[in-house]
């Protein structure tokens, strides 16, 4: 995945570990306390202390003792939902990252790179469906679309899934990551045949400053998370570069983490956005278990020019000739799920609300420009005017 950024204990150096904590922790930054209190995390800040890593327990069978080998699948500080192991299908190691497959006993294959989970056969449908038709069904009749990242070719399958889609550029930087996916991700790599993908293997940052101005109508951004190397794809001029390479009402959607640990890095992604997007910036979050806290969240965004409705898909995914048939089917996504999305916890409201006037307040007054201010919506939604 582009920008896979490297983590500080990899999976095969803690793979001999009987355990992932080893008594030596520092203790907890502040934002991880969170766990523990319902507190606004203010002083957060984005790191990478998570540890990953290998433990096998011992389990009576049958009255005798036998290995069982876990994946620790680090949520958090303090917390990890473990993976029980069945075979380990490959190990290696590109220029970018470390890059592991195994067979789960309850999640089918999983993709594991730099020691995180990036998608697993059982829940990699709510992921790659919400990612692509929360942006491809909020627009009317999408063309042409670029996907940042996505090397495993889950966001190709749902993007061909819209007859409208003329073409379909993907820029993935590691070409290890497409390969793996070939051999054991066939559900997902079956989105490389589609006739209209284009496949640029290289940086996206790269990509983007050379793609023609206005050029696509969707571009998604599926990245691994924003710690290390692709903590790039968090920052505003990286936005900004997406945003030129958009039509005006062109949609971007780019993941954002989880509202139950990463409000700071969403409030930051939020607060950039809407310098950036003047056409509408929306949060949006989707179930995934084996994703930290078991959520995620969806970063929505509209450049300026015809307007864009996140909240109400005007191009319903059940509508659209041959979408949701013939193999195609939905596992997750659905016009009642798009529209459910965009409703957010009473928390999350207070949190990202509460950060809004705080910046509000600290920005120097610019006479000439029209304030630009985060509103909670009737419906819930988070948006930006
Ligand atoms: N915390 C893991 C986030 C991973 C996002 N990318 C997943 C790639 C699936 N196409």
């Amino acid at each position: 995945m582009e920008g896979g950024g490297a983590r500080n204990v990899s999976a095969a150096a803690a793979q001999t570990k009987e355990s992932a904590d080893d008594g030596s922790c520092k203790p907890l930054p502040p934002c991880c306390v969170k766990a523990q209190a319902a507190v606004a995390e203010s002083e957060a800040k984005c790191h990478a202390t998570v540890v990953s890593g290998w433990f096998t327990g011992t389990r009576s069978r049958s009255g005798k003792p036998s290995k069982v080998q876990y994946f620790n699948n680090p949520m958090w500080p303090g917390e990890a939902h473990s993976l029980k192991v069945e075979k380990i299908l490959y190990q290696g190691k590109s220029p970018y990252q470390e890059v592991l497959v195994f067979e789960s006993s309850t999640y089918g294959n999983v993709l594991v790179l730099d020691g995180i989970v990036q998608l697993t056969d059982k829940d990699e449908c709510a992921y790659q469906e919400m990612v692509t038709h929360l942006a491809l069904c909020s627009i009317p009749s999408p063309k042409n679309v670029l996907v940042v990242g996505g090397g495993d070719g889950g966001v190709l399958r749902e993007i061909a899934k819209h007859d409208s889609v003329e073409s379909i550029d993907i820029c993935e930087i590691d070409q290890l990551v497409i390969n793996v996916c070939k051999d054991f991700f066939p559900r997902l790599y079956v989105g490389y045949k589609d006739p209209r993908v284009k496949l640029h293997v290289g940086d996206a940052v790269e990509f983007l400053r050379n793609s023609p101005e206005g050029k696509y109508d969707a571009i998604i951004v599926d990245s691994s998370d924003p710690i290390g190397p692709a903590q790039e794809l968090v920052e505003k001029p990286f936005f900004q570069t997406i945003a030129r390479a958009l039509k005006p009402g062109g949609v971007l959607s780019n993941l954002a983490e989880s509202m139950w640990l990463h409000t700071h890095l969403i409030q930051d992604m939020l607060s950039i956005c809407r310098e950036v997007f003047k056409g509408g910036v929306h949060y949006a979050w989707a179930s995934v278990p084996t994703y930290p806290s078991g959520v995620i969240g969806f970063l929505l965004c509209a450049k300026e020019g015809p307007p864009v409705d996140f909240l109400t898909p005007v191009n319903p995914i059940e509508k659209i000739e041959g979408a949701t048939k013939d193999g195609r089917e939905m596992r997750f996504y659905n016009s009642e799920i798009h529209k459910a999305a965009f409703i957010l916890p009473t928390f999350v409201k207070r949190e990202l609300e509460a950060y809004n006037s705080s910046t509000e307040k600290e920005r120097p007054e610019k006479p000439t420009a029209k304030p630009v201010k985060m509103k909670v919506m009737r419906d819930s939604a988070i948006t930006a005017s």
